[in-house]
């Protein structure tokens, strides 16, 4: 049943009359062998449109363009004529992933062994790419805290994000140069891309971060099977470039690497967000561009996501792509035993602060439920 009959248990219930039940995120703990991670398949994609309106097909995807070995690239080029940006004030939650569900729920549903039992929609975890990404570097991050909303339904788990109270400030904080470095990553990609096979990119067009191309996976993380979208910059155009995921290109923008230590802390920090992104969907390669202070590209590399285990190898005292999974495969194996009822009334919060344990607190008929009465609906007909 979609609807648990509502008890008059006080909201919010409090963790604390169950205070074991907190996950630790200390490296050590994860430091195993790598858990079984299977090849990401795309089992669909969708476009969001220059005024963000969701269509259930791949018309925003875009091509790469290779770029010249001496670029001349300007990263603040339109910063203030021809930029689009997208309201992030507007808390968009699972919403696309779940109307892209709604869209393919006859072709998810007849993947589904007919005599198997729950979940009915065949997968046990629902959410976007970034999440995932967050939980992939959690042992390893000192700044930054999330906070994850579960809702368990017809078996399957959603996994969406809360902004933090400290991630508000600093969005609100951000300086005038923080602001535009924003735009830069954005920039760089309308330098390598093209709107068709054919096409070459035009440098003098809008920038518009209301558009989005997502591909959708599914894969499955020791007995976890996933379905999660992310957003993709482009694709391989040549003809003997491989299906999806594999022919995706995650483009990144980065400061130019001057001395030892800039490159250490490349290697250390940097290149473990960058891993993770890629790695979860299964896009094999990175192309990154190095800038200047003054948004000037001074030179691009490729870089293969298979390959960045050998290029850490030599920084002391380094992530381990193994911890990363081991945690996030032990998270949702904790998230699972603490959300047993099946309602899209009830979310479990997990929250989590840098040296802290993973803990959660319990939220009936609450604003944190996410999944939305069209959801709810669209899945009991
Ligand atoms: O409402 C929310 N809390 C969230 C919404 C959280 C996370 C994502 N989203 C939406 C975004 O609006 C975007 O359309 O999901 C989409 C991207 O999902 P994802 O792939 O799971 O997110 P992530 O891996 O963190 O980011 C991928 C790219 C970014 O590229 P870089 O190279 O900077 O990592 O998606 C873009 C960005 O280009 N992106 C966003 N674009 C617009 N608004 C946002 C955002 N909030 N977050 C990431
Ligand atoms: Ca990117």
């Amino acid at each position: 049943p979609s609807h648990s009959p509502h008890r008059a248990d006080p909201a919010p219930l409090s963790s604390s009359a169950s205070s074991c039940r907190a996950l630790s995120t200390r490296r050590q703990l994860y430091e195993k062998p790598f858990p079984v991670y299977k090849q990401p398949v795309e089992v669909g994609s969708f476009s969001l449109d220059s005024e963000r309106r969701f269509f259930n097909d791949a018309r925003q995807i875009r091509y790469f363009v290779e770029p010249p070995s001496r670029p001349d690239f300007n990263l603040r080029d339109g910063y203030k004529d021809r930029f689009v940006k997208r309201d992030d004030s507007i808390k968009e939650k699972l919403d696309h992933i779940l109307r892209w569900i709604l869209a393919n729920k006859s072709k998810l549903e007849s993947r589904v062994a007919a005599a198997s039992s729950s979940p009915a929609l065949g997968v046990d975890v629902v959410t976007w790419r970034g999440h995932l990404t967050k939980l992939l570097t959690t042992p390893y991050e000192t700044r930054e805290g999330w906070l994850l909303a579960a809702t368990l339904f017809r078996g399957t788990l959603y996994l969406s994000e809360v902004e933090t109270e400290a991630s508000r400030r600093d969005t609100e904080n951000r300086t005038e140069r923080h602001q535009e470095m924003m735009y830069w990553g954005y920039k760089f990609e309308q330098y390598l891309c093209a709107e068709d096979m054919k096409a070459s990119p035009d440098p003098g067009g809008v920038v518009n971060t209301n558009e989005a191309f997502c591909t959708v996976v599914q894969t499955k993380l020791a007995d976890h099977k996933l379905l999660f979208s992310g957003e993709v910059d482009c694709r391989d155009r040549g003809p003997k470039s491989p299906a999806a995921p594999a022919c995706y290109i995650e483009l990144k923008t980065s400061a130019e690497i001057c001395t030892p230590k800039q490159r250490s802390n490349f290697h250390r920090f940097k290149l473990l967000k960058w891993w993770a992104q890629s790695f979860l969907p299964g896009v094999p390669r990175i192309v990154a561009g190095f800038r200047d202070p003054d948004g000037l590209v001074v030179g691009t590399e490729t870089i293969q996501i298979s390959q960045i285990s050998h290029l850490i190898k030599n920084e002391y005292n380094c992530w381990k792509p193994t911890v990363c999974m081991n945690f996030c495969c032990e998270f949702l194996s904790f998230v699972r035993t603490v959300v047993r009822e099946d309602s899209p009334r009830v979310v479990h919060l997990f929250s989590w602060d840098p040296h802290q344990d993973v803990t959660y607190t319990v939220h009936r008929d609450s604003s944190y439920c996410f999944l939305p009465p069209w959801y709810v609906e669209g899945m009991a007909s």
